[in-house]
């Protein structure tokens, strides 16, 4: 590990230039020299990367990095400033940009300073009264086609896209849900036409859900084959979403349409159940657009609309929206491997959601270890089609010997990871366990949980 905080100054100062730094390797201790490479937003990417004279970009530094660890053998530290980071693509590592083991590349923070890297952007906004609270911006990238974005953040804050019921921040868990009032039984039709024909539905997988209208919304909606339903299976097993079909108020019910993947759900040979205890809300709703905090983005027109909190002042606010799905990404190979980088004391924000992208065309649903031991992998086919191509089977099942030669987990271990005392919840393991040879380091029970950024009621 470095101990160099407190010569970090100094290194940017002197960037390119040899400087003299402890560096501690368990009692040994030997003198290194370090490069070191500067990052501010205020800095320009035509700057020699400085802490006098910054990069403006990671992209730059780590072009940096990469002609540096062609002709040097010295560690090599990136510092931020503070300030947010957004990327245009997402941070690529490959072989190029490592270090070595006595050369590590290290990305880090000032300390003191908050550092975000963001895959968003910040979003101008001339906003205007609509009604009711509700303001208007015009963002003609999205009326375009060249803008899209899923979650909207102001001040720093992600907001709530307007949702059914409305969601109390103080009351974080609980509020903003309803229960549903029960499954769609197999006998009701539906009232569309082929609502299967993106899915394999397996025998009792949820169709939909039925409401109380007592408890359901009393608007009608314009749109809804735009809303979200996010609904929890029976006894709170896990949350799942589906994209809206259709509300049908005679039937009392909400038809669902596709989904992303999800476990449990569909096509699966165990799926999941609804009943009376799940609650759900249902979200992206522009008639629900009525509490604060709660946006909606038209697609069509290319309007965002928002309602801020009484007293906020939208015209000093900073909007950001995400448009990347990944930040930073590892491309290494078996031959050609990606190691000694590290990335420390960022903050990382502003990615899209991914939970109703398309499921794969084929899963892998579950590893597990059978009754006898043995590691099984079990991959279930979306589709009949595809399922006839190997031998007309639903699910397969492969040993790990056949797992690796499709070119799954090759590197994994399948073995007793040997925990200490589990009965006792004591899950360190010991020594001669083959998780530490992966690089798994012991850390003490006790010292694991929820972090202090949780809300309080959730940590007491
Ligand atoms: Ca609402």
């Amino acid at each position: 590990m470095f101990k160099t905080v407190a010569c970090l100054d100094i290194c940017c100062l002197l960037a390119f230039l040899p400087v003299r730094t402890q560096v501690h390797s368990g009692v040994q201790k030997a003198d290194v020299k370090e490069t070191a490479f500067c990052v501010a937003t205020n800095g320009s990417d035509q700057n020699p990367g400085t802490m006098a004279n910054p990069f403006a970009t990671l992209e730059k530094a780590k072009a940096a990095v990469q002609e540096r660890v062609k002709i040097s053998r010295q560690p090599i530290r990136v510092l931020l400033r503070e300030g947010t980071y957004y990327l245009s693509r997402p941070l690529e590592f490959s072989q190029e940009d490592s270090g070595s083991a006595g050369a590590p590349v290290t990305y880090t923070a000032q300390p003191g300073e908050r550092i975000t890297i963001s895959g968003g952007i910040p979003l101008p906004c001339d906003w205007k009264p609509y009604r009711d609270g509700i303001w208007m911006a015009a963002v003609p990238a999205v009326k375009q086609g060249k803008l899209d974005f899923d979650q909207v953040f102001v001040n720093g804050s992600r907001q709530i896209l307007a949702r059914y019921p409305d969601y109390d921040m103080s009351d974080p868990g609980k509020s903003g849900y309803v229960n549903a009032a029960g499954g769609i039984p197999e006998s009701l039709r539906s009232p569309v036409a082929g609502p299967n024909d993106d899915m394999t539905f397996s025998s009792g997988a949820p169709r939909g859900v039925r409401f109380d209208p007592a408890a359901f919304t009393i608007k009608s909606w314009a749109k809804p084959g735009e809303a979200v339903i996010h609904i929890y299976q029976a006894d709170y097993w896990g949350n799942l979403q589906w994209k809206i079909r259709t509300v049908n108020e005679t039937q009392k019910a909400i038809w669902f349409g596709d989904s992303g993947w999800q476990i449990g759900a569909k096509w699966y040979d165990n799926p999941a159940e609804l009943d009376e205890s799940s609650r759900f809300f249902i979200e992206n709703v522009f008639e629900e657009l009525d509490a604060p905090g709660e946006w909606y983005l038209d697609r069509k027109e290319g309007v965002l609309y928002y309602k801020p909190a009484a007293g906020d002042d939208l015209k000093k606010a900073l909007v950001e929206v995400p448009v990347l799905e990944q930040l930073v990404r590892f491309t290494g190979t078996q031959d050609r491997p990606v190691h000694h980088i590290r990335l420390e004391g960022f903050r990382f924000a502003h990615t899209r959601s991914t939970f109703l992208k398309p499921r794969l065309e084929q899963i892998d649903s579950n590893c597990f270890t059978s009754d006898l031991g043995n590691f099984v992998a079990r991959v279930h086919f979306r589709r009949e089609q595809d399922a006839q191509n190997t031998d007309g089977k639903k699910a397969e099942k492969y040993s790990l010997e056949e797992w690796r030669k499709l070119g799954f987990d090759r590197n994994s271990v399948f073995a007793d990871p040997m925990f200490v005392d589990p009965i006792n919840n004591d899950y360190r393991v010991k020594p001669e366990s083959p998780a530490l040879k992966l690089g798994f380091k012991n850390f003490e029970m006790g010292s694991w949980g929820l972090t202090d950024e949780f809300p309080a009621q959730w940590r007491n």
